[in-house]
């Protein structure tokens, strides 16, 4: 049962009896998460500062060059999530092939593989609007105690036990699911903890918000087209507002709040549009079924999909429930 003020720890702690493997073995992987964004969220605020300091010379007297910063929450991931000896896989958008983590537990008994976006949006750092981390976690379905293989990370969305997002906002928030509701926390900055802020977060069933990438239009499928004209229709709770943040973690989360569709449909230029289904879409999709949404790629259920790359990418319309069946509705009858 969820409390207000509750600190994520103590969140986790008080829910891991009723996830079905009560190993501890995910609360602890979601414990490192919960230290890597900490992390992440203390370099992401220094944006822009650095430049400040850097132009002062005291940078240069460090001798460190500024790493660019989704390389840096990279390795800030990675690094947290090997360290803490708890997962026997990572696939992240930043590295090319999947990283098998060498346990150095001698039974090699890790049975968890995690997916990631470091810092998704990240053409928005350099003008100070929100990005976010994006994580997707399954069970291996190859033998404890070997090393991971691509099957391990190719798995239908269906069959995540877990997936969140952080978003360096104005404030900082971490949200996810364990399949069992969605709850979001928000960080005190002062003393580094996050709170429980956003019990059971619900998308509504409607919204009024569509967001998608206007400048593409011309490029759009019929039904895409059809769908952004219907939404900008005089007629009883239309016209919609458009708002397109360019930072999935942002838009989605606003959509969820306010309620609201985004869409990165396929197009002329992208065939299979741009977001990558993995590390993107799938631990999206699952975050909008847990707050009674919906997540399609246009035509049928994102977690349904058998992924067979792991930096394959799919069309995506996800948010409130009616509007996402109406986007698909437009998606069927003009289907080209
Ligand atoms: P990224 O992983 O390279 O940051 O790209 C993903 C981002 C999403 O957060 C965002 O919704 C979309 O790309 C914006 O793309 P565009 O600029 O084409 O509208
Ligand atoms: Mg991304």
């Amino acid at each position: 049962m969820a409390k207000k003020n509750q600190t994520l720890g103590e969140f986790i702690i008080e829910n891991q009896a009723s996830f079905k493997y009560t190993s501890g073995e995910l609360s602890r992987l979601i414990n490192s998460i919960r230290l890597a964004a900490k992390v992440v969220n203390h370099e992401v605020n220094k944006a822009g500062l650095v430049d400040i300091i850097g132009a002062a010379g005291e940078t240069n007297i460090q001798g460190e060059d500024q790493q660019k910063l989704d390389v840096y929450a990279n390795d800030k991931f990675i690094q947290t999530l090997t360290n803490r000896n708890i997962v026997c896989g990572i696939a992240s958008e930043e590295e090319d092939d999947f990283i098998v983590v060498n346990s150095q537990d001698e039974n090699h008994q890790n049975k968890y593989v995690v997916l990631i976006d470091p810092l998704d949006g990240s053409s928005n750092i350099d003008v100070n609007v929100s990005v976010g981390t994006i994580f997707s976690i399954y069970r291996r379905v190859t033998p404890v105690g070997t090393p991971v293989k691509k099957e391990d990370f190719l798995q239908k969305g269906s069959e995540q036990v877990a997936a969140g997002y952080v978003v360096y906002g104005t404030s900082t928030m971490l949200v996810y699911t364990t399949g069992d509701g969605v709850n979001g926390f928000t960080l005190n900055p002062a003393i580094g903890t996050f709170y429980l802020s956003h019990p059971n977060m619900q998308f509504p069933l409607d919204g009024k918000i569509y967001s998608v990438n206007e400048g593409n239009y011309i490029h759009f499928p019929l039904g895409v087209k059809k769908y952004i004209k219907y939404c900008q229709e005089e007629e009883g709770d239309r016209p919609y507002t458009s708002r397109y943040i360019g930072s999935l973690v942002s838009d989605f989360h606003r959509n969820m709040i306010k309620g609201g569709i985004y869409m990165y449909p396929k197009s002329s230029k992208n065939e299979k549009g741009k977001l990558r289904l993995l590390y993107e879409c799938n631990p999206m999709a699952f975050l909008a079924e847990q707050a009674n949404g919906k997540a399609s790629d246009g035509f049928a259920r994102i977690l349904d999909i058998q992924p067979t790359e792991l930096h394959e990418r799919v069309p995506f319309f996800c948010g409130s429930r009616n509007m996402v069946e109406k986007a698909e509705e437009f998606m069927r009858e003009f289907s080209e």
